[in-house]
């Protein structure tokens, strides 16, 4: 299925070093029955300083790391050191609030009352951290303030990514009951977004009246459900869960055109699409995300059959191989014709699911592009014509999908390069966005003027991804887990 990483593991790093133990204590032996039954004190002695010299061969060659390693290990101190900076100035300036607004350093709610959105994005990066004494803070918060009990509208797929993942994956690492009782009720209370005609979800729903609005959505927004619905059926044991987000997933798959392609809006009322421009931007990127790691998570059969059904017509008609370059464009769901030559951060995780779904060859050539995207400013932008290398729209939100691609790919090649890329992004990063109150989005790539915003998955996954792209490879069992769309680890124990 997956490609594993070309690397020693740690079992087989300790495997080798007893074996050479073994080796040495035959050449003790060997030595010991040269002398006879009675060796002299001198023989003795020799034997004995030989041995010293090579078990401290050993321990010298045992605890040496390479310069590479020292540097990965360097820089996840840094990372971390970061990360924190960004922590704590939300502690300090916008506690119990869904994020905090960097430049002015206040807080700010999405929906006119907060649902934490930050301390649950952030939890399970605390974890990973261990940062043990802000995991208890940040729980005990949650469970003393969070209520779903809310006459607002909420966006059900930003929610779901981000609360119900994030609750999910706490609760998985932490074991606290609270987060999966908290899970299960903002499930609920989700459930009728799923009341339409056709099956898929509408934009908005009430958390406290199940009230629903806004009837035209996408891709992302109906398929990038059943990671965290499933995940919560098979932990409650509460099939309606995963029925619902699995049919959303299948509706929205049904509608694709003939050519395999589907669109940029759908109506959920009548099933329509109501833009048929295709890509792998945002409004559709998670959509086909969701497709491959839904047969990961749970060997659902038919997931996997929807994306060996889907990835060929990307390949086909958004793939965009331009002499030694690889992007991935526009096209128009139904013709298959060229729409746009744009490429942007949210495209950026494409080579990370290449990579997962074993396609290497073209996730380290879109890679390369994104780290050209990356380069041309220091920083990437939200859209870039790739064909006119212009920037279309010049924002950059702290997003992490170029870091994440760029972890999966250490991950399953083992090769430095990825090391050194991330090192370049992580030092623009810190360069053009550090605050001196956390982090902070920028209005524009080219002039690097910031923007009053530092959104909860930078917590969540930018930081996540840099750290585990040079934390020790133990930091993580890769193979154990599926990161949600949020960068929520969710692991499979049914
Ligand atoms: C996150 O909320 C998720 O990664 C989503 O899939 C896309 N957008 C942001 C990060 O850029």
């Amino acid at each position: 299925m997956s490609p594993k990483p070309i690397r020693a593991s740690p079992a087989t790093r300790t495997h080798l070093i007893n074996r050479e133990w073994v080796r040495c204590w035959r050449f003790g032996a060997a030595a010991r029955r040269e002398e006879g039954e009675y060796p002299s004190y001198t023989r003795r002695l020799f034997v004995f300083g030989i041995w010293l010299v090579i078990l401290a061969a050993f321990a010298v060659q045992g605890c040496s790391r390479s310069p590479e390693d020292e540097q990965a290990r360097r820089l996840a101190k840094r990372v971390k050191t970061e990360f924190l900076h960004a922590w704590q100035n939300y502690e300090r300036y916008a506690w119990g609030h869904d994020a905090l607004r960097p430049l002015s350093k206040t807080p700010h709610d999405w929906y006119g009352q907060s649902l934490l959105m930050t301390p649950v994005d952030a939890l399970d990066t605390l974890v990973l951290m261990n940062l043990d004494a802000d995991v208890a803070k940040t729980k005990k918060l949650i469970v003393r303030d969070l209520s779903f009990d809310r006459d607002i509208y909420v966006k059900n797929f930003e929610i779901t990514i981000r609360l119900l993942g994030g609750l999910l994956s706490g609760y998985q690492l932490t074991n606290d009951k609270r987060l999966l009782q908290l899970a299960e009720d903002l499930g609920d209370r989700l459930l009728p977004a799923f009341n339409s005609p056709t099956g898929l979800p509408y934009v908005y729903v009430n958390l406290r009246t199940g009230q629903v609005r806004d009837p035209v959505t996408n891709p992302a927004e109906t398929g990038t459900l059943l990671l965290e619905f499933g995940t919560l059926s098979k932990l409650t044991g509460r099939p309606e869960f995963y029925d619902k987000a699995k049919r959303a997933l299948v509706e929205t798959y049904r509608r694709r055109s003939p050519l395999g392609l589907v669109g940029q809006s759908i109506n959920v009322e009548t099933g329509a699409w109501t833009d048929t421009d295709s890509h792998i931007s945002g409004g559709i990127d998670s959509y086909y995300e969701y497709l491959w790691k839904c047969w990961l998570l749970f060997g659902d059969l038919e997931c996997r059959n929807m994306w060996n059904a889907s990835i060929p017509a990307i390949n086909k008609y958004l793939a965009d191989d331009t002499a030694s370059e690889l992007w991935y464009g526009h096209a128009d769901m139904q013709t298959g014709a060229r729409t746009e030559t744009t490429y942007g951060a949210l495209d950026a995780f494409f080579p990370a699911l290449l990579a997962l779904s074993g396609d290497l060859g073209r996730a380290r050539r879109l890679q390369a592009s994104s780290f050209k995207m990356w380069n041309l400013h220091g920083i990437e932008p939200e859209i870039l014509d790739y064909k006119t290398m212009r920037v279309i729209s010049g924002a950059y939100h702290l997003r992490p999908e170029i870091i994440e691609s760029t972890y999966y790919l250490y991950h399953f090649t083992g090769d430095p390069h990825y090391r050194r890329m991330g090192e370049r992004l992580f030092n623009d990063f810190v360069k053009y966005c550090r605050a001196d109150a956390g982090y902070a989005a920028l209005a524009d790539v080219v002039t690097k003027e910031k923007r009053n915003e530092m959104e909860s998955f930078a917590l969540a996954e930018t930081f996540k991804y840099f750290y585990l792209l040079f934390a020790p490879v133990r930091t993580l069992d890769f193979d154990k887990i599926v990161f949600n769309t949020e960068a929520h680890q969710l692991k499979r124990t049914w």
